[in-house]
């Protein structure tokens, strides 16, 4: 094999954010940025002898031209093997599961998730580690310091491989021998989701005519879908909408929320047209979006319905050891946890932060705000895992989504959530709103907003309990005497400027007004974020881009 050793220069915008690095497609076009990246991994890992790499994406534009060089990078770097997903497509949990399967040396993960796809779009890259799940930040950091002093990246002169065909590619011999396979990785999926759900209440329900529509907005879980709710559960292919994956996601933003999934919101928002449940999940397949005929359940709730009903699950029937949600999530999973006395972790935002508790046995479900569910089957959230485990409980409990929610607000009260998006904003804007905020850290205690006193207000810090790691600067808190909180955080995943995030809760134990709109509910604490934040004169907008 020719193996090429090519110089090269640092870029200086490699540091990955929440999950994996994220740029514009056009960045990653310029020569060598791909390159640079993955060789920067490379050489943090210390590659060892026969290890062998999952490799895939989401399908968005760039992932086939993507794949292709890093198994010419691969193969110059020592990997013996590199499964690839056919035709390059693998969701995120599917590649999880790839991983921990094959026990892999690790996984790569072309995508920019639930950001826009297309040549103007987003494109992205993450590494999973062996097993399964994100790189963690010592990586991360490690990885944007080797980044920052390249000088040369390893490609091997190869052929391009056929990725659409299954089957081995093979080059060399014995133990030189560098082979590509390309894998089905639909099926493996598959028979995992088989082996966790009770697939015959499932198909029992559709086939008494409980109406669904999964929403694949054009994104890599369309064979998923097909094959597992089509072929295995025999639901008609009418629940199923846009499951043929698309390099731009058919123009669409493929993020599962009220925003944009905007065909799928109308069909379950029909009034008494609205079929019984809709689900979507985003660009890369994990997260997930749960709704019942006209109604919404937020990801913090959906969590904490998924942890007091999982021993109705086939896999959790034994219990959960633990359950784990990141800082802004709400605490209504904490409740679960304090009734089914099992440890509830709070961890900074990032899949990343769950790994640890999982590989320590501590926590089985983990959730998160962002449309983020899964458990400890793979080590990465999991957009139909979540969507199967509503329809399992739904089978068991013969109930509806909207009953579902409100027997369990009755049972625990209602943690009322709502996360307001200012989307795109200039960075020195968004800065200067955080460090507004963070002046007030002394003045806020006690004093009072209308029916609200401040109680505290901090940085988030995360102390690993597993591995001693500290992470600081995770989100701005304020905290009420009542319990209620706002959290203002920056996104780590965009691409433009800044997204400046601000998560609103507060408990309600009345049932009287659990079935009040989480708007209206929120109203006066929506204010006071505004208030103390100066947003609106800092950003000059009015109103968010996107209310989850
Ligand atoms: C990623 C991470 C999640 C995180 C989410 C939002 O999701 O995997 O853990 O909660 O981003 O992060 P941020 O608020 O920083 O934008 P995904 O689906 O984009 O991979």
């Amino acid at each position: 094999m020719n193996i090429k050793k090519i110089s090269t220069q640092p870029f200086n915008d490699q540091k990955p954010g929440t999950s994996g690095l994220r740029k514009k497609v056009k960045v990653f076009q310029q020569p060598n940025y791909l390159e640079n990246f993955v060789q920067s991994f490379f050489d943090t890992l210390s590659v060892p002898q026969h290890a062998v790499l999952v490799v895939g994406g989401d399908g968005r534009y760039h992932n086939r031209q993507a794949i292709q060089t890093i198994i010419q990078m691969a193969a110059a770097n020592g990997f013996a093997r590199v499964i690839v997903g056919q035709s390059g497509i693998l969701s995120t949990p599917a590649a999880s599961h790839m991983i921990r399967k094959y026990k892999t040396f690790g996984g790569m993960v072309l995508s920019a998730s639930h950001n826009q796809g297309g040549i103007d779009g987003d494109f992205g890259i993450k590494y999973n580690i062996g097993n399964g799940g994100p790189a963690p930040e010592k990586i991360t950091d490690a990885v944007f310091a080797k980044s920052q002093i390249i000088s040369e990246y390893r490609i091997a002169d190869l052929p391009e491989v056929d990725i659409d065909t299954l089957g081995e590619f093979k080059l060399g011999e014995g133990d030189d021998a560098f082979i590509v396979q390309v894998i089905d990785a639909v099926k493996d999926y598959a028979d995992l989701m088989q082996d966790l759900f009770d697939f015959p209440a499932i198909h029992q329900l559709l086939v008494d005519g409980f109406e669904m529509k999964f929403d694949a907005m054009h994104a890599v879980t369309g064979p998923y879908a097909k094959e597992i709710f089509v072929n295995r559960l025999a639901a008609p292919v009418e629940s199923l909408m846009n499951c043929e994956p698309s390099e731009d996601f058919g123009g669409g933003h493929p993020d599962p929320n009220l925003t944009y999934a905007e065909d799928l919101v109308k069909i379950m928002f029909a009034g008494e047209n609205a079929l019984d449940f809709g689900a979507a999940s985003d660009g890369d397949g994990d997260r997930n979006m749960i709704l019942g005929q006209n109604f919404f359940v937020t990801p913090s709730d959906s969590l904490a319905v998924l942890a007091a009903n999982a021993t109705l699950v086939p896999a959790y029937a034994n219990g959960i050891a633990g359950v784990a949600r990141s800082m802004p999530t709400s605490g209504a999973v904490d409740r679960v946890a304090q009734k089914l006395n099992v440890p509830c972790f709070e961890t900074p935002t990032g899949w990343k932060f769950f790994g640890n508790l999982m590989d320590a046995g501590k926590v089985t479900l983990c959730g998160e705000e962002s449309f983020g569910t899964s458990s400890s089957h793979v080590r990465e959230k999991d957009g139909l895992w979540a969507v199967l485990f509503w329809l399992n409980i739904i089978a068991v409990k013969k109930m509806g989504v909207e009953a579902i929610m409100k027997a369990h607000w009755l049972e625990y009260g209602r943690n009322v959530y709502s996360r307001h998006d200012y989307e795109s904003i200039p960075t020195d804007a968004a800065n200067g709103v955080i460090a507004h905020i963070k002046s007030q850290f002394d003045t806020l205690p006690g004093q009072k907003f209308g029916s609200y006193t401040v109680k505290v207000c901090d940085d988030f810090s995360y102390h690993d309990p597993i591995d001693g790691s500290v992470s600081s600067n995770q989100g701005i808190r304020i905290l009420f005497t009542d319990g209620s909180r706002i959290v203002f955080r920056l996104s780590g995943t965009g691409t433009e400027g800044a997204t400046l995030r601000v998560y609103l809760e507060a408990f309600e134990p009345d049932s009287a007004k659990h079935h009040l709109d989480a708007q209206v509910a929120l109203a006066e604490m929506i204010q006071i974020a505004l208030q103390i934040s100066q947003l609106v004169d800092r950003t000059g907008r009015t109103a968010p881009t996107v209310i989850t």
